[in-house]
């Protein structure tokens, strides 16, 4: 059966050369730090999502943010393929909260943990903290080793 493709979010947040990332605790990805965000719920746009699942995880409130990216995940173990639309955040409130699903954590732009990271980000993120948009298709194998990869500069569409 052909596979549906699901949506998902993920929220970058950059703050006096720090970026603000959570050790997934359950999960996929659990045991990663990473933005935050996830799937969409009933009747929410992508955007509303992301501010939600950003709430949800780390307590921080988004009041405006950009597209930063989009990305194509597939591996022959999903269920669905999953299209990953990236955002940074431009303005938000509150202090980070660790919660049931995240323990966030500021790092510094120069000692940004890819060992502990989704293998693909150490090919978007220095995209994104050079301010451009990116786009591509990242395919797993089943140990989430990274057998194709696209991910390059784009112009998206807000
Ligand atoms: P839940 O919050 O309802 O429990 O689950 P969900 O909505 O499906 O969200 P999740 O499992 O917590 O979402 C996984 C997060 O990980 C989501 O923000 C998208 C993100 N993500 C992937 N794959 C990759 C990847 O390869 N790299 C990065 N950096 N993030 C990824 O799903």
């Amino acid at each position: 059966m052909r596979k549906q493709v699901e949506i998902s979010t993920l929220c970058l947040i950059i703050k006096n050369r720090r970026i603000l990332l959570g050790k997934k605790k359950r999960g996929l990805g659990k045991g990663f730090w990473n933005g935050f965000g996830g799937r969409l719920e009933k009747n929410e746009t992508i955007e509303e999502a992301a501010a939600r699942e950003t709430r949800e995880e780390c307590g921080i409130k988004v009041l405006k943010m950009e597209v930063a990216g989009r990305i194509f995940f597939k591996a022959r173990h999903f269920k669905n393929d999953l299209l990953v639309y990236f955002f940074k955040v431009l303005k938000f409130t509150g202090k980070p909260q660790e919660t049931s699903e995240m323990k966030p954590k500021w790092f510094n732009l120069k000692n940004i943990p890819f060992d502990k990271m989704w293998p693909d980000d150490r090919f978007w993120m220095p995209i994104f903290l050079k301010n451009q948009q990116f786009k591509g298709t990242v395919v797993f194998d089943k140990n989430f080793s990274i057998i194709k990869n696209t991910i390059k500069k784009a112009l998206l569409k807000q």
